[in-house]
């Protein structure tokens, strides 16, 4: 068939799953603009190429489809890097559609528009995978690859570009099928064995579960009630099991009964929680060297080089996990006493993350009104910080949707956008700092214009609070750069057509939300607080020792 280069990528994007795509045009990508109006493509046009990214990115972990964007080379690859990296970090399956200078002009400097000097180059060292089609011949196999790289193994990001007149040119193309499948590793049968041999001899074994093991709640939950073994994340594998079940527990709970825990069942993590943030951050450590036995399940083999496992098994979560039980049904005799222990820590969890006021009364309030299946994206915030602990238990898997490693201030609201755009009937919350929402907040706009009803609740400290309370208390109270000077949040809000009320105390907040989630409409919830007034969070999180042991202020 005869069509541009830019209409084969959009056909061939779709015969790979796309339906929408976050985007925003420019010369270069004209061509794939008119294949995605040819072929009636959503289209959501941010105003911020950075928010095309984000939104790819919570579309894709609130699904675990794949997210797509398109936007300009150069530059506007460029403003998308932060979000490309934290979906590296955070394993999102991504796939970005770009263009390039015309193809006389590749490699050489001649400074023609949006020319990088490497751009597939400078992305591979952020991401997965950056190709180029040179042949529009070659779009569906290539195009078809870049999808089953996103999704494969680790998921993350994967870009393809293809030169400004290649995409404007018509060429015969050959449309080929989608592919569907992902690359997975056969497990080492040996190493299951090895893995059954430790958990089947474990007293009190744990489950610690990472993005890698949202896709297997099932399978992890089975194995958890077979061992009756507490399962625990610290971000991005929450809600694979309920916080609710008796097995399932946040960290602060999970710290807890960590100093009586003898074999660490690692699913789909890098462990950062246990190895870096319970022991010493600066402190880079090759393997665990606290004579607990750790197992991993990973589904990328250089994990188990970067922190050595005492066993280690390469494999999808969901067929380890299902391997595992098999072999441990009928060897192993439940701990029933194990109950009572998870129970009295969550209690415990419960009376510490109390603590931490007023975020914890606000986190109750959201809980309180946002459904089991509901989203909940936080921000590098004094109140998102807080969500670490357990203070808002997490419910359902893929429903806390986190910046992962990257610790990306600025993530959330954009992210938050892309999640209710994939989830149109779920209610979907932001919470952000003002300085992190000023990070995005021209998505607004976005947000009015194709009526994506997020609920945005910005706690309003009118600083960058976590470095103003750094600045306090480790730098003799010389503080610099963290105070801040906002626009009145709800006079903004109400410019961009966005509904917003200001509210001074959880009860308040509580009916606001409520109203706000009920009308399914884009919503600025601004809560008002005072600089400085918030509970330091961090020793909730940074637990050297057992958090029930040591005062709190
Ligand atoms: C991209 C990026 N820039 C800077 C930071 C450092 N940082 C982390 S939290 C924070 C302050 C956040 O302030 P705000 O959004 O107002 O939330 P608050 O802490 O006041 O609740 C900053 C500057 C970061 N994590 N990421």
């Amino acid at each position: 068939m005869k069509m541009t280069g830019g209409r084969a990528i959009v056909e061939a994007a779709r015969a790979n799953g796309l339906r929408t795509i976050f985007g925003l045009p420019g010369a270069q990508i004209y061509a794939l603009f008119d294949g995605l109006h040819a072929t009636g493509t959503d289209v959501i046009v941010p105003r911020h190429e950075q928010a095309a990214a984000y939104m790819a990115m919570g579309y894709a972990k609130s699904t675990g489809r794949t997210g797509a964007f398109t936007v300009v080379p150069g530059p506007g690859v460029l403003n998308t890097a932060a979000a490309l990296c934290t979906a590296m970090g955070n394993c999102a399956p991504v796939v970005c559609l770009t263009g390039q200078v015309p193809s006389q002009f590749l490699g050489k400097g001649r400074g023609h528009l949006h020319e990088l000097a490497d751009q597939a180059g400078t992305l591979r060292t952020l991401i997965k995978d950056a190709v180029r089609i040179d042949d529009p011949a070659d779009t569906s196999a290539i195009v078809a690859r870049a999808f089953r790289t996103a999704r494969s193994g680790r998921p993350g990001p994967v870009s393809v570009e293809m030169c400004w007149d290649t995409m404007a040119a018509e060429a015969s193309v050959d449309l080929g099928p989608g592919d569907t499948a992902r690359d997975e590793p056969e497990p080492d049968l040996d190493a299951i064995a090895a893995a059954a041999d430790l958990l089947a001899a474990a007293k009190r074994p744990m489950i610690m579960c990472g993005a890698g093991a949202q896709h297997a709640a099932e399978e992890v939950r089975a194995l958890a009630e077979i061992l009756n073994a507490p399962v625990t994340a610290f971000r991005s594998g929450r809600g694979v099991v309920p916080e609710d079940h008796p097995l399932g527990l946040a960290s602060v709970a999970a710290r807890e009964l960590w100093d009586d825990v003898d074999v660490v069942l690692g699913i789909g993590s890098r462990l950062e929680m246990p190895y870096i943030r319970w022991r010493d951050p600066m402190r880079y450590e090759p393997a665990p060297s606290d004579g607990r036995k750790l197992i991993r399940v990973d589904i990328e083999p250089r994990e188990m080089t970067r922190f050595r496992p005492d066993v280690g098994v390469v494999a999808d979560a969901a067929t380890a996990c299902r391997l595992l039980a098999d072999r441990l049904a009928r060897r192993v005799s439940p701990n029933r006493a194990r109950r009572a222990e998870i129970e009295a820590a969550k209690r415990t969890a419960r009376e510490l993350t109390q603590r931490i006021q007023p975020q914890a009364a606000y986190l109750d309030a959201i809980r309180s009104v946002v459904p089991r299946d509901g989203f909940l994206v936080p921000e590098l915030s004094q109140v998102g910080f807080t969500t670490y602990t357990g203070a808002y238990p997490v419910l359902a898997p893929r429903t806390y949707v986190s910046e992962g490693h990257q610790g990306t201030l600025g993530f959330g609201f954009p992210t938050a956008l892309g999640v209710r755009v994939a989830n149109p009937d779920k209610a979907v919350v932001s919470i952000t700092g003002d300085g992190g929402l000023m990070f995005g907040i021209q998505e607004l706009a976005t947000a009015a214009q194709y009526g994506i009803g997020v609920a945005t609740i910005v706690f309003n400290n009118r600083s960058y609070g976590n470095v103003l309370r750094d600045q306090q208390q480790q730098f003799g109270g010389r503080t610099i750069g963290a105070e801040l000077e906002n626009p009145d949040f709800i006079k903004l809000a109400e410019s961009f057509g966005v509904a917003a009320e200001r509210v001074r105390t959880p009860d308040a907040l509580r009916s606001a939300l409520e109203r706000a989630l009920g009308t399914g409409r884009p919503a600025l919830l601004e809560v008002a607080l005072k600089p400085g007034e918030e509970t330091s969070p961090w020793d909730l999180i940074h637990m050297r020792t057992r958090p029930s042991q040591r005062s709190h202020g």
